[in-house]
């Protein structure tokens, strides 16, 4: 049984980040207050020889007054003393997009196919989170596949976010849209 508490959140056991590397496509997402990255989200980490964890990611956003454009995202991971929880700091390629300092705990994946992402950026008295966000990632753009759904579905109950996702659309958005500077 699940309590909700941030501190009792189980993540991969025994996660190995050189499988998790490559190209992941969000297919479901929750949004954290200020949401950031709306649809055709793609990220892709990097391990180093020496370990080192680094990803770029590509999303639609909407910045200033209705500016649609694809936001170019860096982000540099530091390890903890849970090999599945990362400290991720993240930048835009343009100064004009969001950075931050977020954790990024590896819930579940099978590496091959499916990652459930999370991350609660701020933890509420009572020890639930308050604000937070998750990415369901897939391998496969189209989304997950049909076996992958109920696992998923359990680690979205059981890291109490089942109902709170939508989907992410891939439109090819930030395959043809000018990604540099306005
Ligand atoms: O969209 O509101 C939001 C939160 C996302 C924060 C930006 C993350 C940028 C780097 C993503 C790397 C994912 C592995």
């Amino acid at each position: 049984a699940q309590d909700c508490q941030v501190a009792n959140i189980q993540v991969m056991q025994n996660f190995d980040k050189t499988r998790y590397a490559g190209t992941w496509y969000a297919v479901a997402k929750k949004d954290p207050e200020g949401l950031f990255l709306l649809d055709n989200i793609v990220a892709q980490l990097h391990v180093a020889e020496d370990g080192t964890m680094t990803a770029t990611a590509k999303g639609r956003v909407i910045i200033l007054n209705n500016w649609e454009m694809c936001a170019d995202m860096l982000a540099t991971f530091e390890n903890t003393e849970d090999p599945a929880k990362f400290r991720m700091k993240y930048w835009g390629a343009a100064t004009y997009l969001q950075t931050g300092n977020d954790h990024h705990w590896v819930i579940d994946t099978d590496y091959d196919n499916y990652a459930v992402h999370y991350s609660c950026r701020v933890v509420d008295e009572d020890g639930t989170c308050l604000d937070g966000y998750s990415f369901i990632f897939s391998r496969h753009p189209g989304g997950l596949r049909t076996e992958d759904q109920p696992i998923v579905t359990q680690k979205k109950i059981d890291i109490c976010l089942l109902g709170k996702y939508r989907r992410v659309d891939h439109t090819g958005f930030c395959e043809t849209a000018d990604t540099a500077n306005p």
